[in-house]
């Protein structure tokens, strides 16, 4: 069950707003109609909720190509770290999901970034198998439970990782609609509205500001007139629970347990791209988003 707490704190925090709990799939549609974020927790409606777990994956897609990322400080991307821990976690290697399995190695991530199981209307043949079950997520396959027509579909995403891992603050800069599917292990997010990109120092889809910006808001240490003007959201994802993140919204993401397993459905809004306003840019310092080049061009060698 999703707790409204922020996620690991003792209790609630002045200034972080829960996101809303839906206890039925009824009230879960509303918010995705409403473009509300909201997180659906109670039991499991769709079967790969309840079967995807390690010796299933390695039995139906052990030998799957995955793209392994690997972080020196678990963070992927923290504009503070130094450019050679950023150049690191930019890194890729292409392996079969078993060996990355094998591996066990903590801070390292299978990104639904990179390892799609449907995209541009096309199911990823290896992954034919988890599509047997993922797709009951869609009206056409899942009966009275699915949540999306197919039509809306872009991409799927999978996700696996192990523990201590955070991911940079961003928008989906597709400007999709996210579904997240918290199938094992847990995850702690913070979600801010499109209009907080003033606060944010956005460079692109995501913000410049060290981690530690985000670590003081989830403990209340709103030091900065920026921490103090945002509008955080939080939520615990645990596993059975499905979190919608309206287009455009920015989250910050950690992966909590020994091992987490998502899939995101990225779905179009419905709406056209002059309708849909994008967050704009607040960075002020072009030093940043040089080093974070520098260090991409260092990925390729180091
Ligand atoms: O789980 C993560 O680290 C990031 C998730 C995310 O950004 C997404 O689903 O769009
Ligand atoms: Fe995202």
């Amino acid at each position: 069950m999703a707790s409204s707490n922020s996620g690991g704190l003792a209790g609630p925090v002045p200034g972080l707003k829960p996101v809303p709990v839906a206890t039925s799939l009824a009230e879960f549609r509303e918010a995705i109609q409403q473009n509300t974020p909201c997180v659906y927790s109670k039991e499991a409606v769709f079967s790969f909720q309840e079967i995807l777990d390690e010796p299933w994956l390695r039995n139906h897609a052990g030998e799957s190509k995955v793209c392994m990322r690997a972080s020196p400080t678990g963070k992927f991307v923290d504009p503070s770290d130094g450019v050679f821990n950023i150049a690191k976690s930019l890194r890729s290697k292409h392996v079969s999901l078993k060996e990355f399995l094998d591996l066990k190695q903590p801070g390292t991530l299978l990104s639904g970034t990179d390892t799609y199981i449907f995209t541009k209307n096309t199911v990823v043949e290896q992954w034919s198998e988890l599509w047997h079950h993922a797709k009951e997520v869609l009206d056409e396959y899942g009966g009275e439970n699915a949540l999306i027509p197919l039509s809306r579909l872009s991409t799927v995403g999978f996700w696996l990782s192990r523990n201590g891992i955070q991911s940079m603050t961003h928008y989906d800069d597709s400007l999709a609609n996210n579904l997240n599917f918290q199938i094992k292990g847990k995850k702690e997010i913070l979600m801010f509205p499109p209009q907080n990109w003033e606060h944010l120092k956005t460079f692109k889809a995501m913000s410049m500001h060290p981690f530690s910006f985000f670590d003081d808001i989830k403990h209340g240490r709103l030091k900065s007139i920026h921490q103090q003007r945002c509008q955080p959201h939080v939520v615990e994802l645990k596993e059975g629970d499905i979190l919608f993140i309206p287009s455009r919204w920015f989250h910050f993401v950690e992966h909590v347990d020994d091992l987490n397993i998502n899939m995101t459905y990225w779905f179009k809004t419905g709406l056209s791209d002059k309708e849909m306003k994008k967050p704009k840019q607040s960075l002020r310092n072009v030093f940043i988003p040089l080093k974070l080049t520098v260090a991409f061009l260092l990925s390729y060698f180091s």
